[in-house]
């Protein structure tokens, strides 16, 4: 795609729009960004320093129709008023990620799923790194593909994508693609439709020919359903944390198995990430390496010797016995359903925030087995309050991080557990997710 000297409108100026305006510029574009609200001050900064042309609070259509290309935002619903207009007007429209895609000849990893992403894409990182490969990361993880594109020129591009990042491609082909799980989260943008919201994930698959791979949660049975229906032409891996797989890998009787060219196997004792669905990510992740044909030794060390990711299962200490942990990215069930199945003692559980529609039933089994007290962390806490108050001996409200490990503080004993793991989103009382897990940190390392 040669963009030189033509005139490109990017819509939406966060971290999206403003990589595409760097990119855009550095081949050699006339770029112009426009927004609808307010930029954020960092992104504002940049396009001043670049001297790129930039409207906000609003899209000037004619400035728009200008251009030879219109790049997208992902996170901006194509309901919306301006690429209505722009429909009617028949102007191509291409997503910042297909955008970006043109400018590179690495090789793309790419990763969904509901949850995992983040730890699945840094996971793979390391391990690319630790082989030694030329590598990036980029996508939904929060550096833009076509900012990382601007910047770095790697063999392999491991890419995060998220599913409104998935609906706006056409033409991006994956080389390897991975599909973690599929459970409800975002329905709000799919018409409170879970297969809608699987078709969009599925798109991770689309274009692949018979030399690329796709690799899958052969446990997840949305999945498994999608995949009963359509034929793939690419080659196919899965994963398990049930049964035997002849092609992917599996974990049983706590060993991880993974059969690419050669068996590698290991105790899942040894892997850096506690936990089913981490083992569910170390199997993904390890397949994805083995088809790049990185060394066993390198996969098996680089599965031991992983940092995780900040607010994801992460300990935070260990006061008078009682162990803290900062789940504060479990942001639905299903993540907070695996941290809670991977608690092994008593445990005091922070739950609560801006719920998307949450059927708290899932998790009365575990809740049963393991929680013994409650600490609602929210601003409207009724729907936790009427699903688990009869269920465990204490269930009390908090308002601040620092209220709610207060409490945890004094109702847990020695020996036992405190985990953060809201199962909701966290702007009620938090600017973010971060913001929540940094403030819990702070309060337990004020104890
Ligand atoms: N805007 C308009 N016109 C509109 C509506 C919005 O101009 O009609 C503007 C907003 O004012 C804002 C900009 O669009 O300035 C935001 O664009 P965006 O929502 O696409 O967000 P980006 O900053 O570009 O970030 C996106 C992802 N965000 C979303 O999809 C909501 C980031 O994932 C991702 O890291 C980044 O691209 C780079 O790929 C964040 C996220 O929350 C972490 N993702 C969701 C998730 O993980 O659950 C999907
Ligand atoms: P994503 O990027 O998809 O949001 P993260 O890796 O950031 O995923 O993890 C988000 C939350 O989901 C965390 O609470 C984490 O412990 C949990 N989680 C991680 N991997 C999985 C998985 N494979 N299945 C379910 N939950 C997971």
């Amino acid at each position: 795609m040669d963009i030189k000297g033509q005139n490109i409108a990017i819509i939406g100026g966060g971290e999206s729009g403003v990589g595409a305006a760097l990119l855009g510029k550095k081949m050699g574009a006339n770029v112009f960004v426009s927004d609808a609200g307010a930029l954020k001050d960092q992104y504002r900064k940049e396009l001043q320093k670049e001297n790129i042309d930039f409207e906000e609070s609003g899209h000037s259509l004619d400035r728009i129709l200008a251009s030879k290309y219109i790049i997208k935002s992902p996170g901006i619903p194509a309901h919306v008023p301006i690429f209505k207009e722009l429909a009617l007007k028949e102007v191509k429209v291409l997503s910042e990620i297909e955008f970006a895609a043109k400018f590179t000849n690495a090789k793309k990893v790419c990763i969904t799923g509901s949850n995992g992403k983040t730890t699945t894409t840094m996971l793979l990182y390391h391990i690319f790194k630790s082989a030694g490969l030329n590598v990036a990361f980029a996508g939904n993880i929060g550096k833009s593909l076509a900012r990382q594109v601007s910047l770095y020129e790697p063999d392999y591009f491991i890419i995060e994508l998220s599913s409104f990042q998935l609906d706006d491609l056409e033409t991006f082909k994956a080389d390897i693609s991975i599909l973690l799980n599929i459970t409800p989260d975002h329905l709000d943008r799919y018409q409170n439709d879970l297969n809608l919201y699987a078709d969009s994930k599925l798109r991770i698959t689309r274009n692949q020919t018979k030399d690329d791979w796709f690799i899958f949660n052969a446990d997840d049975p949305v999945i498994k359903d999608k995949l009963s229906r359509i034929n793939l032409p690419m080659k196919v891996a899965s994963f398990s944390i049930k049964t035997p797989q002849d092609i992917g890998g599996y974990s049983i009787s706590e060993q991880l198995i993974i059969n690419i060219k050669e068996q590698l196997s290991m105790s899942i004792h040894d892997l850096a990430l506690k936990g089913k669905h981490n083992t569910q990510n170390s199997l993904a992740a390890g397949i994805a390496a083995r088809v790049v044909e990185i060394r066993k030794d390198i996969v098996r060390q680089s599965l031991e010797d992983f940092v995780n990711v900040e607010h994801r299962l992460e300990f935070v200490a260990k006061v008078n016995g009682i162990e803290f942990i900062n789940d504060s990215k479990a942001t639905n069930i299903n993540s907070t359903w695996f941290a809670l199945e991977s608690m092994e003692k008593p445990t005091v559980w922070i739950v609560g925030g801006v719920d998307k529609g949450n059927d708290y039933n899932e998790l009365l089994p575990l809740v049963d087995e393991k929680v013994k007290a409650i600490i609602c962390l929210g601003e409207n806490n009724e729907k936790i309050k009427e699903a688990f108050a009869s269920k465990v001996e204490t269930l009390v409200e908090a308002r601040t991080a620092v209220e709610a490990v207060a409490y945890a503080y004094r109702l847990a004993r020695k020996e036992e557990s405190v985990l953060l793991s809201p199962a909701c989103a966290s702007f009620d009382l938090f600017e973010s997710y971060e913001d929540r897990g940094n403030q819990f940190k702070h309060a337990v390392r004020m104890l």
